[in-house]
């Protein structure tokens, strides 16, 4: 289903000087296979394999270079220090480090490998975030995901508070609010969508949720629905959003089966662009419907929207390639240039041949992308973690821009100084057992603060240790 826009649309030139920044998280030196997250089927299949931390963090720096040369506005978020020995020590493995890394090993492995966990790298679950232009005061929002649903994972949370808030520290231009109830799970950005014409203009938001008040009627039976409409609709709320502006869509509770832990697995958006998969919402149709009512209520012009039916890719193929986990980012315009869309997705999306066939087709003009590239992730994406997994999307006018961090920027020089970073302090090899080594875990606190330092961060006053 596709409805060409009446005017140019999607390659009409942005306008008023807002841009969508790309904050990709940095993979952290103890990146590993633990098979930690049941419903995310490369997680469960990659478990126990050795893992290069080292390749995982420069396929990673490399995307974010592609970006950056494409004209993307790309920004880096530092490593979570690990391993979280405070957090194992609160879990009743006491004395010295070796002790406590041991004891763990041998009692509670689950637990030494959440306290290892690299999983920050994934920052598209590190929060939601509203643009100032859709936040009723005028300030970009935040609030950090509880990731409730992963042990792993929902150690993250203290730890990105803390980084967004020295980040994005100015409170005439950002809002921080605290992570939601553990009781209602929420997995951030990740399931969340904003349509509007161009970054600067007012948007609709989609919020996507797995279950909640009215969908546990119909809940997956095999895999956990990580996301709560409850946390949904309590980040539109804090966001200050109007009801006009957030429309709130159930996962389909099979594609959750199928492997479908989050939203951006299964579907994405850019500005005036949606593209799902058939599967992908429980009332796929009735969905796409309203969001079109919705969109052109608030004179937003016409929403594209584009379905792939399961007889075309099938949910199977689509989890295991990640065709929908792209980044889909305007590039080039200028003066009197209209700009382009492109697709960023992982090479396993060449693989397939039907994958590939709707790449090809929609570039070919169906749909309104304009260029593919592919980029080599494969270190993340046996974790489960595609391109748009690994980035945070923020709105930002020039203004708000000015205000960020600036050692968090991607230049040359600091992706240089990363790579350079990442070549002296992450291993290339590391097995289940060597989490249990005391210099190992030594190692890796050392190589996250080394990060800190190439982004200027060390004196944020951000936790020394979790
Ligand atoms: O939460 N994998 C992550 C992948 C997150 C992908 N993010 C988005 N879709 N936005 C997860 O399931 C696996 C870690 C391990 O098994 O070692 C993991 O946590």
């Amino acid at each position: 289903m596709s409805a060409p826009p009446a005017t140019g649309g999607a390659h009409e030139p942005a306008i008023g000087g807002a841009r969508e920044w790309n904050f990709d998280g940095l993979v952290g030196p103890s990146h590993s296979y633990a098979g930690l997250s049941p419903g995310n089927l490369a997680s469960e299949a990659h478990r126990g394999r050795v893992s290069n931390p080292r390749a995982a963090a420069l396929q990673g720096l490399e995307k974010m270079r592609r970006l950056h040369e494409l004209g993307v506005a790309q920004a880096i978020l530092p490593p979570h220090p690990r391993p979280a020995l405070r957090w194992l020590r609160g879990l009743g493995f006491a004395g010295e480090t070796s002790r406590v890394l041991g004891a763990a090993a041998r009692e509670a492995p689950h637990l030494l490998a959440a306290a290892y966990s690299a999983s920050s790298m994934w920052s598209a679950n590190a929060a939601t975030v509203t643009p100032g232009v859709d936040s009723g005061g005028g300030r970009v929002h935040f609030t950090p995901a509880n990731l409730a649903g992963g042990l792993h994972r929902g150690l993250e949370t203290t730890y990105t508070a803390a980084l967004l808030r020295a980040i994005f520290a100015d409170e005439t231009h950002f809002a921080h609010h605290p992570p939601l109830p553990a009781a209602w799970g929420d997995e951030g950005a990740a399931n969340h969508l904003r349509l509007a014409p161009s970054h600067a203009a007012p948007g609709l938001h989609v919020f996507v949720y797995g279950g909640g008040a009215a969908g546990d009627a119909a809940l997956p039976r095999r895999y956990p629905a990580r996301h709560r409409e409850e946390a949904s609709r309590a980040v539109a709320r804090q966001h200050g959003l109007a009801p006009e502006r957030a429309v709130f869509v159930q996962q389909a509770p099979a594609a959750i089966d199928a492997g479908v832990f989050h939203n951006d697995v299964i579907a994405t958006a850019d500005r005036d662009f949606l593209w799902l998969h058939e599967g992908a919402w429980a009332d796929a149709e009735m969905a796409i419907e309203t969001l079109r009512r919705r969109y052109a209520s608030l004179g937003a012009g016409p929403l594209w929207s584009e379905v792939t039916p399961t007889h075309q890719v099938s949910l199977a193929d689509a989890v295991s390639s990640y065709l929908f986990n792209c980044q889909l980012v305007e590039v080039g315009g200028g003066e009197d240039r209209a700009t382009t869309r492109a697709w960023i997705g992982p090479e396993e999306c060449r693989e397939l041949e039907t994958v590939r066939a709707v790449l090809e087709d929609l570039v070919a003009g169906s749909a309104p992308i304009d260029t593919l590239h592919f980029v080599e992730l494969r270190e993340s994406m046996r974790n489960g973690g595609g391109p748009a997994c690994l980035r945070l999307r923020v709105v930002l006018r020039d203004d708000e821009a000015r205000a960020l961090h600036p050692g968090v920027r991607f230049t040359p020089e600091r992706h240089a100084a990363l790579v350079a970073c990442v070549e002296s302090h992450y291993r290339d090899r590391v097995e289940p057992s060597d989490l249990a080594d005391p210099e190992w875990a030594q190692e890796c606190l050392t190589a996250q603060r080394a990060v800190l330092e190439v982004l200027g961060l060390s004196d944020a006053g951000l936790p020394e240790a979790l």
